[in-house]
């Protein structure tokens, strides 16, 4: 098939809001610097479900969603060099250049290699078109990854190689959820052994925060979720005390019981409103909170700017400053070892991508975490 269009099967979002079309479409070969890949699995994460539901600024459609896969590299375009035919990897929605006049590449302080961000943010590949057709309508990309297909084309840029031997069916979530969250406690912000932890949404990004930050040695973990059914899972991975904000408003309970706030609170719900509690209940001088959670188009976050001036931090992360082709193949080796454990998310898998629109339907409803879908 090498140099071939594939004709394959693959979920594409027609217009927004409306279940994904399972269907067969073509996959032109991988251009200059890009890579064919089969994919192996896909786990949805809420990203997916915010694009599809027409809350994207960048959205457009048709397009083929989904960036949290593991695949196996069919073909590789022109001047390819770092992966080859047979290799497996993660698709990464950031890239890692590498290069040298990457100021960003080059810096310790981001992971946000800009390289094709530009064309990704547009649906096609850096050379301005799309490889995926459907009887020669054009079909745009998703966030450079696009893996409710069972072929697709990303850059070289954004393929991080991994050990051949790891789980493909659970190391697919380190293509964003779980990494983010990771990243988050461990690398920007790094939590502090004996401080205090907030987490807002305890779906899989959360809880790998709290998974994270347990392992860095938090003193005190709160987990905050208006769905209670969240609250087993979050103690399991290290949470203290979990409330419902439709309870009782959560920055007050924090401040009942940490009275000058929290080291580090945790976005990871999209909710501005939410973001503005993180902020203040942020510790007084020197707490920092993150925004992990994606916002709908529109919305704008807003606090007093005492808050700020009274020494809080307001921070963000994407992809959890995790450095992709770098840092991606490390955490796949640190869960080979047992060091790092991803079990507790993966709540449902389905075995065609035939049953992707319920994995939707699923993640909507509260009760997953992660579900995984074999390709
Ligand atoms: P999810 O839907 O599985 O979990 C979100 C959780 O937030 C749910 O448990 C929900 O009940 C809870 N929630 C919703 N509104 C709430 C509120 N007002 N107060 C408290 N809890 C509330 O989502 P996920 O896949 O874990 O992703 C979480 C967020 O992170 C999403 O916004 C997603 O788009 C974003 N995300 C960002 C990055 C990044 O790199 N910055 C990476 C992955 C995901
Ligand atoms: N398209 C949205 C922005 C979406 C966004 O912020 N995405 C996160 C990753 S979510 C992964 O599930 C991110 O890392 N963004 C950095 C980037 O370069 O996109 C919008 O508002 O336009
Ligand atoms: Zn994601």
């Amino acid at each position: 098939t090498q140099g071939q269009v594939i004709k394959c099967k693959a979920a594409v979002a027609w217009e927004a809001n409306k279940p994904l079309d399972i269907c067969e479409i073509e996959v032109a070969p991988p251009q200059k610097g890009e890579i064919r890949v089969r994919v192996v699995a896909n786990a949805l994460c809420h990203t997916d479900i915010y694009t599809l539901d027409g809350h994207d600024p960048e959205g457009l459609f048709p397009c083929i969603l989904g960036h949290e896969a593991t695949a196996i590299v069919e073909s590789v375009g022109e001047g390819v060099t770092s992966v080859q035919v047979g290799d497996t990897v993660i698709p990464c929605y950031t890239p890692q250049c590498m290069e040298r006049d990457c100021v960003f590449c080059m810096s310790q302080k981001t992971n946000l290699c800009p390289k094709i961000r530009a064309t990704q943010g547009k649906g096609v590949m850096p050379d301005g078109t799309t490889r995926f057709s459907k009887d020669g309508k054009p079909i745009y990309h998703f966030m450079g990854c696009s893996t409710f297909s069972e072929y697709t084309v990303i850059a070289e840029i954004s393929a991080a190689k991994i050990n051949p031997s790891a789980d493909l069916n659970k190391v697919c979530m380190l293509g964003c959820g779980v990494s983010t969250g990771w990243g988050a406690a461990m690398v920007n912000p790094e939590v502090k052994p004996g401080t205090t932890v907030a987490v807002w949404g305890l779906g899989a990004v959360g809880l790998s925060v709290i998974q994270a930050a347990k392992l860095q040695g938090a003193g005190k973990i709160y987990g905050i979720d208006v769905n209670t059914d969240k609250f087993d899972h979050a103690k399991k991975l290290g949470a203290d005390e979990c409330m419902n904000p439709l309870e009782q408003d959560s920055k007050d309970w924090l401040l009942g019981k940490e009275k000058w706030g929290i080291n580090y609170t945790y976005d990871c719900t999209g909710n501005v409103a939410v973001m503005r509690t993180a902020l203040e209940a942020a510790h007084r001088g020197f707490g920092e909170s993150c925004i992990i959670g994606v916002a709908a188009a529109g919305k704008e976050i807003q606090t007093r700017p005492f808050q700020l001036v009274t020494g809080r931090q307001w921070k963000g992360t994407a992809f959890g400053g995790w450095k992709s082709r770098e840092d991606v193949p490390k955490l796949v080796n640190k869960v080979i070892v047992g060091e790092l454990n991803i079990d507790d998310f993966i709540t449902h898998t389905f075995e065609s991508l035939e049953d992707v629109n319920q994995s939707i339907d699923i993640l909507h409803s509260g009760k997953c975490l992660r579900a995984v879908v074999k390709i």
